[in-house]
C-alpha cells in the first residue's frame, strides 16, 4: 500500500547500499534518500541497528528519509585513501557479548581486555562467553576466565556442542539488541544456532579450519529472536576501534583500577614505576590480576 507518510523502522540488514528495514507492517527494502548521500563522509551514514524513518515508494520499495542519532555504536576503523573510515558494526546495541574459546583458538585475553575497554568507553554493557569448555574442562576454563567475574562482567561458560550455557545465553539475549563479537572460529555462529535452531547460520567446516583469518560470517545483519530482541552475528573484531582515548582516561575503563587511582601518591601517576602507586600495590597484593594490569599498561602505551 502506498502512502507518503514517514513510518519508523529498524535497519536489520545492510549490504551494498541496500537496507532491509523492519517496520510494524513488515520488512521493506530501502535505499537512502539522495540528499542524505550528499557530501563527503568518513563513516557509515546508516547501519544495522539504526532507527530510521522510511516512506513507501510507488515501486514497492522504501526510502530512508532520516536516521535517528545513535546512542552508541560498535565501530571498526577502516583506513582508506581519504582518511580513516568509521565502519559501524552495530548501531545502538543494548549489550555486547564477547565470545572467546577456551582452546582452538587459544583465548586472546588481551583482545578481550581491549574489547571491554571499548565497551566501557561507549557505555555498552558487556557479557563474556567462554566457549568450547568441552576442550579443556570447567576447572581449566575457570582458571583462564574466572578473574573477570569480580569485575562485574557476567561470565558464561558454554559449549555449543553439548548445549551447556546455551539456555543462559538465550536468557541474556532475550528482549535486547546484542552484538556477538569475538575472534574468528571461537563458535559465535555455532552458539547462536544452538540458541535458536532456526537461524541456520553458516559454521566453519572442520576442513576449512586452516583458512586462518578468513571469516565465515560476513554479512551485517540483525536476527530477530523468538524471545524478543535481535542479535547480530558480527565477524571477528580484530580492529575494533579505540580512538581518541587519552592515557588517563583508560583508568576509568578498568573497573578494578578506577577506584584505586585516587589513592596513588601522585595525581598524575601512570601506575608504572611511581612510588606510592595504589595500582601497583594492588597487583602485588594479588587484588588486581597481573594479566589485566599488563593489558592496561599496553593499552596505555598505545599498543594494539
Ligand atoms: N569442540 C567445540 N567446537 C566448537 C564449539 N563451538 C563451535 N565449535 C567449532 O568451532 C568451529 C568454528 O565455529 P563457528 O561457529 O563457525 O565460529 P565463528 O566464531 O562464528 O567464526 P567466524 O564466523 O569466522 O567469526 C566449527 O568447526 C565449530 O564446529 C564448542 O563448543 N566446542
Ligand atoms: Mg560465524
Ligand atoms: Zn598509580
Amino acid at each position: 500500500m502506498y502512502t507518503d507518510r514517514n513510518i519508523p523502522g529498524l535497519i536489520v540488514r545492510a549490504q551494498s547500499g541496500f537496507f532491509i528495514v523492519q517496520t510494524a507492517s513488515g520488512a521493506l527494502t530501502c535505499q537512502l534518500r539522495g540528499r542524505l548521500r550528499q557530501g563527503p563522509r568518513l563513516g557509515d551514514l546508516a547501519a544495522v541497528g539504526d532507527r530510521v524513518q522510511v516512506t513507501h515508494q510507488l515501486d514497492g520499495t522504501g526510502s530512508i528519509e532520516s536516521i535517528e542519532p545513535r546512542s552508541r555504536s560498535l565501530v571498526r576503523l577502516d583506513p582508506r585513501p581519504k582518511g580513516i573510515y568509521q565502519q559501524v558494526i552495530l548501531a545502538n546495541p543494548d549489550q555486547a557479548v564477547f565470545v572467546f574459546a577456551c582452546a582452538s583458538p587459544a583465548p586472546h585475553l588481551r583482545m578481550l581486555d581491549r574489547f571491554l575497554v571499548i565497551a566501557e568507553k561507549q557505555g555498552i554493557p558487556a557479557v563474556i562467553v567462554a566457549n568450547k569448555i568441552d576442550l579443556v574442562g570447567r576447572r581449566r576454563a575457570e582458571e583462564m576466565f574466572g578473574h573477570y567475574t569480580p569485575l562485574g562482567y557476567p561470565l558464561l561458560y558454554a559449549c555449543a556442542k553439548t548445549g551447556q550455557g546455551v539456555a543462559e545465553l538465550r536468557e541474556r539475549l532475550a528482549g535486547k539488541v546484542s552484538a556477538l563479537s569475538g575472534p574468528s572460529g571461537v563458535g559465535k555462529s555455532s552458539l547462536l544456532n544452538a540458541v535458536q535452531p532456526g537461524l541456520g547460520l553458516a559454521v566453519r567446516e572442520v576442513n576449512q579450519a586452516t583458512h586462518k583469518g578468513r571469516h565465515t560470517t560476513n554479512v551485517r545483519q540483525l536476527f530477530p529472536l523468538e524471545g524478543g530482541g535481535y542479535v547480530a552475528d558480527t565477524p571477528g573484531l580484530r580492529s575494533l576501534a579505540l580512538w581518541d582515548t587519552e592515557p588517563q582516561e583508560l583508568d576509568g575503563y578498568f573497573p578494578e583500577i578506577a577506584p584505586l587511582v585516587p589513592h596513588c601518591q601522585f595525581s598524575d601517576c601512570t601506575h608504572k614505576n611511581e612510588p606510592g602507586c595504589a595500582v601497583r600495590s594492588a597487583v602485588e597484593a594479588g587484588k588486581v590480576h597481573p594479566q589485566r594490569y599488563d593489558s592496561y599498561l599496553r593499552l596505555r602505551a598505545g599498543e594494539e
